[in-house]
């Protein structure tokens, strides 16, 4: 049978860390779904459809990787999506807690989902979507942190509100 992967994820925005473990998911897996959170109670940088957008012009060149949006339980989606693995990276320790507490709650929900973790490649272990808005904030370059169409994004947001 083929293994469906979800990559659930903010993604606000993708960043090359992201993009690292969609190619890698996307070579051990049949097919990779990258699910951007449409969460009402956060304030992003990026719509949803802009993320989905960003997420997409940068994995044309993964044939089995789609992106999407979900609500709500992620193991109700990857339910819906019949998917029985959920993608995640791991950087470091602080990672750790948090993401196995995810993985066992998300088991006591569905118990056929399976949370699949990536280690982080060394060159992206200290990369996120709060450090990249954090240097973009103060002006800083981007460039060797996000995909290229994503720091032109990101120029314009910030040129736009602190011209
Ligand atoms: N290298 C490797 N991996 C990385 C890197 C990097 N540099 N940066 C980020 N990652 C990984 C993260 O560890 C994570 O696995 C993934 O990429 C996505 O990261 P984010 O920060 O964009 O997304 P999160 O962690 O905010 O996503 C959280 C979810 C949306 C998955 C979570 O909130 C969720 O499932 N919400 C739905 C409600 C639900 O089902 N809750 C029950 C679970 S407790």
């Amino acid at each position: 049978p083929q293994v469906i992967a979800i990559y659930p994820g903010s993604f606000d925005p993708i960043t090359l860390g992201h993009l690292d473990i969609i190619e890698r998911g996307s070579r051990l897996f049949d097919h990779v779904i990258v699910a951007v959170l449409r969460n009402p109670d956060k304030s992003p940088l990026f719509t949803v459809q802009e993320r989905i957008e960003q997420i997409r012009r940068c994995t044309p060149h993964l044939s089995n990787v789609e992106v999407d949006s979900f609500n709500g339980l992620t193991v109700e989606y990857a339910r819906l999506k019949n998917a029985k693995v959920l993608l995640r990276g791991l950087r470091a320790v602080s990672d750790f807690e948090k993401e196995l507490q995810m993985a066992h709650t998300n088991q006591t929900l569905w118990d056929e989902i399976e949370t699949v973790f990536l280690a982080t490649s060394n060159e992206y272990s200290f990369l996120s979507s709060s450090v990249v808005k954090e240097i973009a904030k103060f002006g800083g370059s981007v460039n060797h942190l996000v995909p290229q169409q994503v720091a032109l994004d990101i120029c314009r947001c910030y040129t736009e509100t602190h011209p």
